[in-house]
Order: structure tokens, then C-alpha cells, then sequence
């Protein structure tokens, strides 16, 4: 459509939420064009959080939702696993074939052998966990949440003990914000909105703590360029400095800490010269961030989720989350730590996932291991049967999930069956036996919660779906009536069962959310505080968290803040750390299909130190190998110094099929579950680094 075309046909400004797998949960206002087009999208003023701004790439949705490769109706194999040979049938013959292969599995192996399995490609709580009614209901084995959040969450519950904080838009207020392992420039647009409110209006300094120097550090007062998992050393070397130099808010700590006397003590040795050697700072620059930090009683720490996967990252985690509990920032407004509003919203989740259906006994399996679980790893399976039928909604495992060779080898098993429900031909759907069109978010209605900030919105329908794709919910619907399970949210629309759930968990109805928007759901300063006691039963932060009530592999696990050694430290063979990061462009694999994401990211690059780089006889551009006991990968190399040399960093999660051998970056991360609780540990990845001769055609090798 032209620009005039544009203007004169009937533009409607209709008002959305963005879905994506992304803190800011942006409130929209969308051009909806006519019935099955958009515009422009943009920000909402209106929304104290959102104020106007949002990401490049959903600035520009239109260049995706009709995209010309998306999906438009049910597909069948009919060449080899993974050939990518598919012919068209009916949404009847899709739905039947899943059926009678679910019912044939679990007669055969019991449900246990059917897994479910989804994640965050939408965060509409209907559309999303739907498929836990589906999963509960059949006893299909269940799915241990661990590809993004387990690790941040295990390290912040075991002090703070609930998921708030103090209110994000509090950053404006603060007289300092440290940006702790994350990249918001990237990965959270608006943060670096309230952030330069603080800037501007109070000449707040910001710091971030990251191994590279992202667009976040570029803008940044200080940069902290520490190495890969180390952050705990330089959290105990600040809090050190805090009671070596008498910043540390004693009467605060004997009322809203449990041991402050016993941490002084452990800190005693971790001063800034035992933390330079460990994060390879230099004992100036921690001094020099732990005055800041110390003397500021507003001091806002934004936590990230990136410096926790690691095999450590808890702990880390916790070990920055005791910042403001020794210095008393909490107090403060503009002070304090944050990392995720998830337990603000008090949601009852029955109707959507069945929760009434659940038995604990049903088996568990970590999704981040899917490849030890499709290649029939006994650690993962248990005295279970093997995963024979899988549903995948909302994720792209063949591509995000570690230890990616494994997961493709577990994929072409001839005797799995997979129907991956999608929006486009990802590398999971063409491994898949059906795949099945989904509508995207202004094709159906949903419901949002806010991790990064606090407002419930819904999105409601605005244009119709091309071709025949189908909601998650639709698919559920279908399948639930195949395959006789019986559930009330089977029963209802997706507008009712949002209506539904708001009331049920003390929220006003769907209608009056629409009409205002949004529902602010921030607690009030006292309780975002935690004046009223943190969220442990004695009200009391953990200096001493109890990792054991929080997961299994607490062996080993410090008793109190502490670099713990238990990650891919780098050897002779491997001598190098890599950190592989989200891409500015790209939302994991999501948008890695629209070309101006793709034109901007250009194609995937590893960056390294040029003093590595000069030694390794590496030049700007020329192809490297990296490689591990898991795999090898070819990319370019860019020469970069804003690193520790030792370091490569790669972003994007780019498809396989960019990279020239066809293998992707997580070839290379590990499976390993991160401590105590699992967690994937996609930035802890030792590796071998060698230049290749770019002059070489690839097939001569
Ligand atoms: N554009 C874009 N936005 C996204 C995403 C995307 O892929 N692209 N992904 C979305 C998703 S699913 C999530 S969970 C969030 C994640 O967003 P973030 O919270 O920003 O987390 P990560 O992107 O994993 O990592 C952020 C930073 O952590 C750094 N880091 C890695 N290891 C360490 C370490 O040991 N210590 C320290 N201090 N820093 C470390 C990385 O270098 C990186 O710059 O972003 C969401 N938003
Ligand atoms: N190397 C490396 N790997 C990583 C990370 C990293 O930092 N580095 N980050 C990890 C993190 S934090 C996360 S959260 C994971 C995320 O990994 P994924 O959850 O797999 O995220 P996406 O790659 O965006 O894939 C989401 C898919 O859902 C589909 N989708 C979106 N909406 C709908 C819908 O309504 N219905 C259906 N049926 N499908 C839909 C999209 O088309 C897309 O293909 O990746 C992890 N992998
Ligand atoms: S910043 Fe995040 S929530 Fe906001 S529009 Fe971009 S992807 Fe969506
Ligand atoms: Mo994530």
C-alpha cells in the first residue's frame, strides 16, 4: 500500500500490548488499517511505564505479521525427518493424526510419554500456559521451566524471597543506577528512558556491570568489564569496602537482615585486591565503584537476567541482591534492587492451566535438557518411559535450547512424533511429522502481566488471521476434544477465560481492564520496599540463603556470598570464555525472519580481543572456528576491545542456516543444569578458538 493509499484508507488507532519474551511488556497503540491489516506501531503515552518509546523491531511489525513466508494452513511430512518436505492438509486431518498418535503413545508407553513442551513466544498467560491444561489433564509429563529464569529467580528468592521490588519507574529518582548483567539498550528499550530522566533531571551516574562493552556500557559513566561469572567477587569486594570504610547501615542491617555480623566477618577477605584477581578488574576500578555505590543512598541496582547463566549465576546473583541490604539503600526511594514484579500479581491460574488437574507425581523433565531427554538420557527420564509425542507451542528448541547438535539428533529419531505449532518454518517445524499454523497477537485475544514493570494489560483481536491459522487456544480446544479431556477452560473462549481469571484472582473484570487500559498493580512504597519485611517467614533478607530449600544441587554452595569456582573455567585446551548474548535486532529467533532485523544484524559475528586476535593470526572479517567437546562453529570475527582478552562474545541466536557448516551457536553451550535449581548456562562456555583460511572454498575441506 502506498503512503497515500495509506492515508486514505480508514486508519483506526487501536490499543495492544506487545507479547514478546521481553521485560517491557509495552502498552501499544496500533494503526489497524482494515480488517486484516496494520500500520505503524507505537508506544502509548499514556502508560507511565511504557511513556512513548518501544523497540525498533516491533516499531516495524508490520513487516512481520504479513510477512509472505508465514505460515497459512496445516502441513504433513512427506520426505525424510527434517527434509523440510510438507504438503498441505486439512486442519480435521491435522487434529486427528495428533490425537490418534497421543492415544496410540500413552496406550502403548503411558502419557507420561507424551511431552508437552512450550515457552515464551507469546507471554499472553492464556495463550502461553494453555497447554499445561492439555498437559495436566492427560498426565503428560511435565516441564521444568528453566530455558530463561531459574537461575535469576533461585538467586533472588534465597535472599529477597519474593519476586518484586522497588517500582521501576523509581530509576528516575535514583542518584546512581547500576545496570547489573543485562543490556536494555538491547534487550529493554524503556529502562534507558527512566534511566535518562535520572540523568537529566538529577545528574544520576550510571555504571553497568557486563564482560563487553554493549550499547548499554557505551553510554555508561562507569563500565565494569569483568570477566564471565565472577560477579560475586566484586559484590563481596563492595560490601567489604562497605564495613572496612563504615557505609554499612548497622542499624539497618539488625533490623531487616539475618546475619549481618557473621557476613562482616566472611567478608574480611575479600577485598578488592581477592576480587581483582578473580574478575580481572583492577583494584582501582573496584575501589573506585565501591565509593560510588557506597556514598549514594539512592542507588537503584537493575538486575539482568544475562549474569545468571552461569553455572554459578545464583549465587551471584544473591551476592548483588545483598548490596543495598548492607548499605540500607531499600530504604530509600530511588533505591534498592530489582529484578522481576512476578510475584506482584497474584494470579489464579486454575481455569487457564488446569491447576486443579495436577498431580505432583507425574513426571518432571528439565527443558533445557531436551536434548538429553529426546536422545533418552536415564538422569532425565528417570524410571519413566521415553518421550515418543511431543506438542510444541511458542518456543524453538532446535535452535535456543543448549547442546543444540543433541537436540537435533534427538529430533530425527524415526520414532518421535512432533507437531510444532508456529508462525513461520522454524528449524523445529521442519523437523516436525504436522505443523500447524498460529495466529499472532493481534490475531487473538490475551491477557499480560509485566515482569519489568507492573501493569496487567490485555491485548485484544484487531485484525483477522491470514489463511487458516489458529490460536494456541484454538489447537488445545481441538485437541482436548479428540482426545476426551475434560477441563472447563476447554469449555470457554480465551476473552472468557481472561475474564475469569481477573475476577478470580481480585482483579476487576475484562471489560473494565479494556476500558482503562491498564491496571497499575506496583504495591505501595512500604511494600515494594520491603519496610514490612522481605518475603521470608521472620521477614528477614538472606545474607545466609537455605539453597537447599530452594533446589537440588546445592552441594557445594557457599553459606554465605562467595565466588564459587564451579563453572567452565577455561584450560589450555579451551582457553577462552564465551558469552553468547541476545542480539539488538532479534528477540531470541523471533524477528531473525524480517529483513530489516536481518539487513541491521548482518550476519552472525564473533567478537574478539585484537591482542587474541593478532596471535591467533586472526583478521577483521576472516572466518573463525570455535569448537568444544559439543561441537564446532564457523562465523566471522570482528576485532573488538571492549573485552578482557580471553572473552569472545557472539549475539543473536541466529538460525542455523546462517552460519556456513549450518550448526548455530548453542551447538556449543552446555546442558549442564545451572545451581541450585537448574537454569540453562548459556553465557559459561569454555572454547578453542582458530582462525580459518578465508581463501579456502568451504568445499574443499
Ligand atoms: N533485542 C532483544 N531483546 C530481548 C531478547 C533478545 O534476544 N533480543 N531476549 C529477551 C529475553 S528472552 C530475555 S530473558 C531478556 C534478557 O535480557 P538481559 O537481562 O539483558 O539478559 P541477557 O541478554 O541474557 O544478557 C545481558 C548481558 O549479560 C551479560 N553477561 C553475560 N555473562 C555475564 C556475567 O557473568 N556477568 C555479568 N555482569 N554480565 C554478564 C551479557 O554480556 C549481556 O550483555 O531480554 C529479552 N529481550
Ligand atoms: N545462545 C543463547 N541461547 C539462548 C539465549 C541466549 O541468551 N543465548 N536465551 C535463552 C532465553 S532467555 C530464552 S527465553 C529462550 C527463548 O527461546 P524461544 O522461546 O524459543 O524464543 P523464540 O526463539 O523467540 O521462539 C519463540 C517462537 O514462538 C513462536 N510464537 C510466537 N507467538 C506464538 C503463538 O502465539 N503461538 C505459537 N504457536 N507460536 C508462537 C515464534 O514464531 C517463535 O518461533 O532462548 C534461550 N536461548
Ligand atoms: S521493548 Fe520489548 S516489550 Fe517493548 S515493544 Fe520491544 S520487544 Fe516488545
Ligand atoms: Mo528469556
Amino acid at each position: 500500500m502506498s503512503q497515500s493509499q495509506k492515508r486514505n484508507a480508514a486508519v483506526a488507532l487501536r490499543s495492544s500490548v506487545c507479547p514478546h519474551d521481553c521485560p517491557s511488556t509495552c502498552a501499544l497503540e496500533v494503526e489497524v488499517l482494515d480488517g486484516r491489516r496494520i500500520g505503524a506501531i507505537r508506544g502509548a503515552e499514556a502508560n507511565t511505564y511504557t511513556a512513548g518509546v518501544i523497540c525498533a523491531k516491533v516499531a516495524r511489525y508490520a513487516e512481520r505479521i504479513h510477512h509472505p513466508d508465514r505460515l497459512l494452513c496445516p502441513l504433513l511430512r512427506t520426505g525424510p525427518k527434517g527434509s523440510g518436505q510438507f504438503r498441505p492438509i486439512t486442519w480435521d486431518e491435522a487434529l486427528d493424526r495428533v490425537a490418534e498418535r497421543f492415544l496410540a503413545v500413552a496406550e502403548k508407553y503411558g502419557s507420561e510419554a507424551v511431552w508437552p513442551y512450550y515457552y515464551a513466544g507469546t507471554m499472553g498467560l492464556v495463550q502461553r500456559d494453555g497447554i499445561n491444561r492439555l498437559r495436566h489433564v492427560m498426565r503428560y509429563s511435565r516441564q521444568h521451566n528453566t530455558i530463561c529464569t531459574a537461575l535469576c529467580e533461585a538467586g533472588w528468592i534465597a535472599g529477597a524471597g519474593r519476586c518484586t521490588g522497588p517500582d521501576p519507574r523509581e530509576m528516575a529518582k535514583a542518584d546512581l543506577i547500576v545496570i547489573w548483567g543485562g543490556n536494555p539498550v538491547s534487550t529493554q528499550v524503556n529502562v534507558m528512558a527512566h534511566v535518562s530522566r535520572a540523568r537529566k533531571e538529577r545528574a544520576a551516574k550510571l555504571v553497568v556491570v557486563d564482560p563487553y562493552r554493549t550499547g548499554t556500557a557505551q553510554v555508561a559513566d562507569m563500565h565494569l568489564a569483568l570477566r564471565p561469572a565472577t560477579d560475586a567477587a566484586l559484590a563481596c569486594a563492595v560490601m567489604h569496602v562497605a564495613f572496612r570504610d563504615g557505609y554499612a547501615d548497622k542499624d539497618y542491617m539488625a533490623r531487616y537482615t539475618d546475619c549481618p555480623e557473621r557476613l562482616e566477618a566472611h567478608l574480611a577477605t575479600r577485598t578488592p585486591e581477592w576480587a581483582s584477581a578473580i574478575t580481572g578488574l583492577s583494584v582501582a576500578e573496584i575501589e573506585a565503584f565501591a565509593r560510588l555505590y557506597c556514598s549514594t543512598r539512592r542507588s537503584y541496582i537493575r538486575m539482568g537476567y544475562g549474569f545468571a547463566r552461569v553455572r554459578n549465576g545464583a549465587v551471584n546473583l544473591h551476592a548483588v541482591s545483598c548490596l543495598p541490604g548492607v548499605t540500607g539503600a531499600w530504604q530509600y526511594e530511588g533505591g534498592g534492587a530489582f529484578w522481576s514484579n512476578r510475584s506482584i500479581y497474584h494470579w489464579d491460574k486454575t481455569l487457564i492451566e488446569g491447576l486443579d488437574a495436577r498431580d505432583p507425581s507425574v513426571r518432571i523433565m528439565d527443558m533445557s535438557r531436551i536434548g538429553a531427554v529426546l536422545t533418552g538420557d536415564r538422569r532425565d527420564l528417570g524410571d519413566g518411559p521415553p518421550v515418543m509425542a511431543m506438542l510444541i507451542q511458542n518456543t524453538n528448541p532446535a535452535v535456543v535450547a543448549p547442546n543444540s547438535n543433541r537436540v537435533r539428533q534427538g529430533f530425527l529419531r524415526e520414532d518421535l512424533f512432533v507437531c510444532v505449532h508456529e508462525q513461520f518454518m522454524t528449524a523445529t517445524a521442519k523437523l516436525a511429522d504436522i505443523v500447524l499454523p498460529a495466529t499472532m497477537f493481534m490475531e487473538h485475544d490475551d491477557l499480560y502481566q509485566a515482569g519489568g514493570h507492573s501493569h496487567i494489560q490485555i491485548g485484544p483481536k484487531l485484525i483477522e488471521p491470514p489463511g487458516e491459522c489458529r490460536s494456541n487456544h484454538e489447537v488445545l480446544q481441538g485437541l482436548a476434544r479428540r482426545l476426551g479431556a475434560r477441563h472447563p477452560g476447554f469449555e470457554m473462549t480465551a476473552m472468557e477465560l481472561i475474564d475469569a481469571t481477573l475476577r478470580a484472582s481480585g482483579w476487576p473484570g475484562a471489560q473494565t481492564v479494556l476500558a482503562q487500559r491498564w491496571i497499575d498493580a506496583q504495591p505501595s512504597f512500604a511494600e515494594s520496599h520491603f519496610l514490612n519485611g522481605f518475603g521470608h517467614s521472620d521477614g528477614r533478607f538472606r545474607f545466609a540463603p537455605d539453597w537447599q530449600a530452594i533446589g537440588p544441587y546445592y552441594a557445594g554452595l557457599p553459606e554465605l556470598p562467595d565466588h564459587v569456582g564451579v563453572i567452565d573455567e577455561s584450560t589450555p585446551e579451551r582457553p577462552f570464555r564465551l558469552v553468547a548474548p541476545p542480539a539488538r535486532q532479534f528477540l531470541n529467533t523471533t524477528f531473525t525472519e524480517t529483513p530489516t532485523s536481518r539487513k541491521r544484524e548482518r550476519r552472525p559475528t564473533a567478537l574478539i580481543h585484537p591482542q587474541d586476535a593478532e596471535r591467533l593470526g586472526i583478521v577483521e572479517g576472516g572466518l573463525v572456528r570455535l569448537g568444544n567437546q559439543r561441537g564446532e562453529v564457523r562465523l566471522h570475527a570482528r576485532l573488538f576491545d571492549g573485552l578482557q582478552p580471553g572473552v569472545i562474545v557472539v549475539e543473536g541466536i541466529w538460525p542455523h542456516e546462517d552460519f556456513p557448516d549450518g550448526v548455530g551457536i548453542n551447538a556449543l553451550t552446555s546442558d549442564d543444569p545451572g545451581l541450585p535449581n537448574g537454569g540453562a548456562v548459556f553465557h559459561d562456555t569454555a572454547v578453542w578458538l582458530t582462525a580459518e583460511a578465508a581463501e579456502l572454498p568451504i568445499a574443499a575441506e
